[in-house]
């Protein structure tokens, strides 16, 4: 699939800090310091609605990680996949009178435009379900055929069993594994299962849905964790630095993920870090597709709001922070907004060398953009009251507001 244009992130004098952020597998933070190419994998939508806010935050934190890793004078090799198969966009479609693939294809494009408006720097591999279904067949037949994977009535699942770190991402104990396994995909009351918590790698074609060739698997379609598994190793390959998504697919996604990828490669861990968003609520509850209770930043943009507004909303707000989205979240941004873009316009200003320092410290440590945002208030503040003579500032205000925070002023 192509994925959506780069906005430029335009270099900075001197050089960015290492990242220090926190890691769900230790329940700390890491330092983490890749080689001369990062490598992250971000977790993509399952396209059969548009993008809400929840969604935003999410790939707005994932978006500060590389700009840090650009900041240190490093390329970031990202890959983030589509969900272009899978049952809730299959029940939606049903429910809609509509083709699936259409569907997909719809919601896909529209992300791709919220992407671009927002300046989400894009992945270089962007790869859809459906298209990696030839990368996952083999994957899948080598879990059955090593005994890491069984057969329940043309299904095929992972054994939990064959991993020995399972566990390791999340760190919950089996009745609360159990519990979030049901209300997130799995199916662990399902008879005949080994483990209750074995999630499946290979569906068996079901009536009146799509099926692909799965070779010695039979006809079906490929299960939700081995599909980022599949895309991930094939092009980041283990070890890589950064899994990311937001905290809802701490488990079971990445575990189990991680558990497939062990599995297959003998090799531990597979990321470096396993990094999650916090949760943004509307009205007190999870903004999500299944309940309903959802902002678009679509929407948004329609009803006129500047994207960079929405943007400083999402950055006002720790990564790691669940909150809830409100008519004063955003008010509070686009009065920020103003004001900064006031300050930027004169001529000149306070100097702005240990301001720049102050963000690269503040998205440093465990991405505090709130921090971030508070250093560049108070730059504008001093403008405002004592003026400044320096000629640059702003413009170097400027230029680190967009390559580190990725708001265009
Ligand atoms: N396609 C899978 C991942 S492989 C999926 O979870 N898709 S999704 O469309 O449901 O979510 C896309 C990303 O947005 C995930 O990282 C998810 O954790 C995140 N997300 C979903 N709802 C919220 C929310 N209310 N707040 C923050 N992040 C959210
Ligand atoms: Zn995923």
């Amino acid at each position: 699939m192509h994925a959506w244009p780069a906005s430029e992130v335009p270099a900075l004098p001197g050089k960015g800090r290492d990242l220090r952020i926190h890691d769900t597998s230790t329940d700390g933070l890491v330092t983490l310091a890749p080689g001369p190419v990062a490598r992250i994998y971000v977790c993509g939508i399952t396209p059969y609605d548009a993008t809400h806010m929840g969604h935003a935050a999410t790939y707005n934190a994932f978006d500060l990680v590389q700009r840090v890793w650009l900041d240190t004078k490093r390329q970031v090799h990202y890959v983030q996949n589509v969900t272009d198969v899978d049952d809730p966009l299959l029940e939606r479609a049903v429910r809609d009178g509509i083709d699936w693939e259409g569907l997909a294809e719809r919601e896909t494009a529209l992300f791709r435009e919220d992407m671009t408006a927002l300046r989400m720097l894009p992945p270089q591999h962007y790869i859809g379900a459906v298209e990696a279904i030839p990368g996952i067949v083999p994957l899948v037949e080598r879990l059955r055929d090593t005994g890491a994977a069984y057969e329940l009535d043309g299904d095929i699942y992972f054994s939990v069993e064959a991993d020995p770190h399972f566990g390791s991402v999340s760190n919950l104990d089996a009745a609360a594994m159990r519990l979030l396994s049901a209300e997130r995909g799995g199916d662990p009351d399902r008879p005949g299962k080994k483990n209750p918590l074995d999630p499946m790698l290979w569906m068996a074609a079901r009536e009146g849905e799509p099926s692909w060739d799965g070779g010695s698997l039979g006809q079906g379609r490929p299960g939700w964790h081995i599909e980022c598994v599949a895309i991930a190793l094939d092009h980041l390959g283990m070890g890589f630095d950064v899994q990311g998504g937001g905290s809802d697919l701490a488990f079971p996604h990445h575990e189990m993920g991680a558990s497939h990828a062990q599995t297959l490669t003998g090799d531990f861990p597979m990321a470096k870090a396993y990094v999650h968003a916090g949760m943004v609520a509307l009205d007190g509850e999870k903004m999500s597709k299944s309940k309903g209770n959802l902002v678009f930043v679509s929407q948004l943009r329609r009803d006129g709001v500047d994207p960079a507004a929405i943007r400083l909303a999402l950055l006002a707000h720790h990564y790691r922070a669940d909150w809830e989205w409100t008519d004063q979240v955003l008010a509070d941004a686009v009065a920020r907004l103003g004001r900064w873009r006031a300050a930027v316009s004169r001529p000149d200003g306070p100097s702005a060398e240990a301001l720049v320092e102050e963000i690269r410290e503040a998205l440093a440590n465990d991405l505090d953009a709130p921090a971030a945002l508070a250093a560049v208030d108070r730059w504008a503040a001093r403008q405002d009251t004592d003026g400044g003579t320096d000629i640059g500032a702003p413009g170097v205000v400027s230029r680190a507001v967009d390559s580190l925070l990725g708001v265009a002023l």
